[in-house]
């Protein structure tokens, strides 16, 4: 081996007992995702020997009695003495903190995980964790509980391949009765293994027999291909990729029939939402891009398309590695290492460029996207101009619907957007009239996955929304001007109901994403059911809730509809902010929003018609 593993390289930066103390600050929260949060950290390490070189598979497995189970085929962590701590290099990284080399760029070219805090944390955290080292030809075994040493590092065996294998199991003083769900970790090894071609991820769950093999040689063309499989793609998926200054650039992407943008951007694995320099990179060169080959080759009337006509219909992933990244923003997930902008900037100019020439006729269907996308936003302004001087001969800019409130201080204005003009009118004569503003709905609003920008401008209810909000949509988007920071969706609970929020929701997704990004999209929680018990009253919000208030002699009327009560007992149970249920609606995942709304939204009605029948049974309640 060249690159001789020293043990002095792991550098030690704190004791264990601080972890157990204080588990959020190492692991964010102990809730469900503080526990995932523990499997992560463990691949993370497994990922970043794949990222050097040495690691091929990493399989985890989830055990009946409720352990996990990480196991790669990477060097195996050092058993040597560490001169400076007499113990163990293995020893080192399960109790030091921040131990693991990961400060050393001699021993890392990469660093992953976000957290980055090391094994450590996760050994702090178990009740109890048991490691197998194969290395030097030797199966080594070590056994701790809640972070300490209960046995020595044993030989137990001979290996024919080197490795780690490390079976924990989360502490219940620290996480309560908890346990760990298949789909949370599926989803993140999957993306791992999109993000890291040709490395095998495993995942078997021993409690429920379930168990899939994540491997993908095409790396992150196939996430491309896998995030437009609904989707009706122009051209075959674009990849490119290119180092400089130790740091490694990879891009791709390919171009749908639709209108939804979907760039996703990562840092050594993870996933930065908020974006950052990568980004600016990507989308200035590709603006550039297309505009020069557009004048050189397509365009009649010296047009000029803009970044948003660029992305329209978009998928992307951006992938970097960076050897010492910075992050900055609310979550911690902007990139901020500005050195990196100009060299994603060149490598997409570059190799963008190459590729519109090498592919004369993928370059003219591209152009031609954008180009009708820069028209429909044309069109779009244009219907802007006259909402905006029709609003302003009305003198005012407030749609005539709205019945809107007389504070003026929007941190504490909530907007109603209301099923029906009967709901509408018990929710106008229920409110509070300083703070709650009501906008009825006539009917169903349009379909926004179906209409282009323009045609969506046309449509009186949605022109209502948006002047009600006051934000601007798309482009012009700016979250200062809400005028209300609770925006709540009012419908039945029915078919009917559930569908007027699903196209609401898959507007403001779509359109005013930031709305939903910065808490201001709520669903109200009408009841199901009022109870009367002799002279007493109760409302009921689920049908188990029903039941346990109902005895017999009870009368119960289940609501079909917000405009089978009466203001009164519309303020009562739904409006009223000192006793009523609101549901924020919240982006977890952007992916698989866009999934949905693509499947349940879009034009493929047999995919939509698969889709329904397949989690028909699963659905009780649906809530997103
Ligand atoms: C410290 C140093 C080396 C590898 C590792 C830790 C390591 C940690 C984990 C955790 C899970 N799987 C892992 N695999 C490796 C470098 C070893 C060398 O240079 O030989």
């Amino acid at each position: 081996m060249t690159e001789e593993y020293s043990i002095d390289k792991i550098k030690v930066l704190e004791g264990l007992e601080a972890v157990r103390k204080r588990p959020a600050m190492y692991i964010g929260s102990t809730d469900e995702k503080g526990l995932h949060h523990l499997v992560e950290e463990v691949v993370d390490n497994s990922v970043d020997e794949a990222l050097a070189g040495y690691c091929t598979r990493i399989d985890v497995i989830i055990n009946e009695d409720g352990s996990i189970t990480i196991d790669d085929n990477g060097r195996g962590i050092p058993v040597e003495i560490h001169k400076e701590y007499g113990i163990s290099g293995v020893e080192v990284v399960m109790t030091k903190l921040h131990a693991g080399g990961k400060f050393d760029k001699g021993a890392y070219k990469v660093a992953g995980g976000l957290h980055g805090v090391g094994v450590s944390v996760v050994n702090a955290l178990s009740r109890w964790l048991e490691i197998e080292v194969r290395r030097n030809g030797k199966i080594y075994r070590q056994r701790y509980e809640r972070g300490k040493p209960v046995t020595k590092l044993e030989v137990v065996g001979k290996a024919k391949e080197t490795g780690t294998k490390i079976t924990f199991y989360p502490d219940e003083e620290i996480f309560g009765k908890k346990s760990f769900d298949y789909y949370v970790l599926r989803k993140r090894l999957q993306e791992l293994a999109f993000l890291n071609k040709g490395l095998q991820i495993r995942i078997v769950d021993k409690r429920s027999n379930k168990g899939e093999v994540f491997k993908y040689d095409g790396g992150i063309v196939e996430f491309v291909k896998y995030i437009n499989k609904n989707k009706v793609p122009l051209h075959d998926v674009i990849y490119f990729d290119g180092e400089k200054d130790g740091i490694y650039v990879e891009v791709a992407l390919q171009y749908t029939d639709g209108y939804a943008e979907n760039v996703f951007t990562f840092v050594n694995n993870i996933n930065t939402k908020e974006g950052g320099s990568h980004l600016s990179g990507f989308k200035s060169a590709l603006t550039r891009t297309l505009n020069e080959y557009g004048k050189k080759n397509v365009f009649k009337n010296n047009e000029t398309l803009s970044g948003e006509d660029v992305r329209e219909g978009l998928t992307a992933i951006i992938s970097c590695k960076v050897p010492n990244p910075q992050f900055e923003g609310q979550t911690k997930t902007k990139l901020a290492n500005s050195e990196v902008k100009g060299i994603v900037e060149t490598l997409v100019y570059e190799k963008l460029s190459t590729y519109l020439e090498e592919n004369p006729s993928d370059a003219r269907k591209i152009i031609e996207k954008a180009l009708q996308a820069m028209k429909a936003r044309e069109a779009a302004r244009k219907a802007r101009e006259i909402i905006r001087k029709k609003s302003y001969l009305e003198s005012t800019s407030l749609p005539g619907k709205l019945a809107d409130c007389t504070s003026n201080e929007p941190e504490k204005c909530e907007l109603f957007i209301v099923e029906g003009d009967s709901a509408g009118g018990s929710a106008k004569q229920g409110r509070d009239r300083k703070y709650q503003a009501i906008l009825p709905l006539k009917g169903k609003i349009l379909n926004v996955e179906k209409a282009s920008f323009d045609k969506i401008l046309e449509n009186d209810e949605i022109r209502a929304i948006i002047s009600a909000i006051g934000t601007g949509i798309g482009d012009e988007f700016d979250i200062r001007k809400a005028n209300y920071h609770k925006i709540i969706i009012m419908t039945d609970a029915d078919i009917d109901g559930a569908h007027i929020r699903t196209l609401l929701l898959t507007f403001f997704f779509r359109y005013m994403r930031p709305l939903i990004e910065n808490g201001y999209i709520y669903i109200a929680q009408p009841p199901l059911y009022r109870i009367r018990k002799g002279n007493k009253e109760y409302y009921a919000y689920s049908e188990e809730e029903m039941r346990k208030i109902a005895s017999d002699g009870a009368v119960i009327q289940r609501y079909k509809g917000l405009g089978e009560m009466n203001p009164e007992q519309l303020w009562e149970t739904t409006m009223n902010p000192k006793k009523r249920i609101l549901k924020r609606v919240e982006i977890e995942d952007a992916i698989e929003a866009d999934e949905l709304f693509t499947i349940l939204m879009g034009k493929n009605v047999e995919e939509r018609r698969e889709f329904i029948k397949k989690h028909a049974k699963e659905v009780v309640n649906l809530d997103i």
